[in-house]
């Protein structure tokens, strides 16, 4: 249903349109997500998150200690446009066949792009502060050969940036561009939209009491 990335050993960060249950529009109680190895304790919801429009889409899930788990790095730095993204996930392969998800963890190359559509687009649905790249959301580009993209499934799965071959985290899959067509995925003159988890490091921190190391 969605994917999740290891922030610590005891946190996992997700997108938090998947803490609900689609009909009911309820959360669901923790004990009811299931993740691969372990059974989560707690769930985290952020406050303003918004079921209309989607904005602050992140949630966190305490779990027991995984202990040596590997951990990802929280990106910290420039998302300018035209940074590749690679997005990963088991979301769907088709955006029109229900039943595509993947067996095999996927990935896809995606460039950052604010500009045109999706900028006007979260304007339209929330405010300004949604249209710039350390504003709390980040677009990307769908019109570029060969339109490969994340699609439903992918969901609260983690995008990273590579530092020096190093995967770092830099969002969370959120949703496509057109509302009409739901899911939307890789369309030409469409867009994807990703939480940007560094403009939450406060949030994340306060939360789980990860202290993270920021440069000067
Ligand atoms: C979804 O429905 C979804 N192409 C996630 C990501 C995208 C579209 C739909 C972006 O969860």
């Amino acid at each position: 249903m969605c994917g999740g990335s290891v922030i610590s050993e005891n946190y996992v960060v997700t997108a938090a349109h998947c803490m609900f249950d689609g009909p009911s529009n309820q959360p669901f109680p923790a004990a009811n997500i299931r993740l691969s190895y372990v059974t989560p304790e707690q769930t985290f919801i952020h406050p303003d998150y918004d079921l209309v429009t989607s904005a602050n889409d992140i949630a966190l899930i305490k779990v027991p200690k995984m202990k040596g788990a590997q951990v990802v790095a929280i990106y910290g730095g420039d998302i300018a446009d035209g940074t590749p993204l690679t997005v990963l996930g088991w979301g769907r392969t088709n955006m029109v066949v229900e039943n595509s998800i993947s067996i095999l963890l996927k990935e896809a190359i995606i460039k950052v792009g604010q500009a045109r559509d999706c900028a006007a687009y979260l304007n339209q649905v929330a405010d300004a502060k949604y249209a710039s790249a350390d504003g709390p959301q980040i677009c990307t580009e769908n019109n570029l050969a060969p339109h490969a993209d994340s699609c439903q499934g992918d969901s609260g799965q983690g995008v990273v940036i590579y530092v020096n071959g190093v995967p770092c985290l830099a969002g969370l899959t959120s949703f496509g561009s057109d509302i009409r067509q739901d899911p939307t995925c890789g369309q030409d003159d469409g867009f994807g939209v990703y939480t940007h988890v560094f403009y939450y490091i406060d949030y994340i921190s306060k939360v789980t009491g990860i202290k993270f190391m920021k440069k000067e």
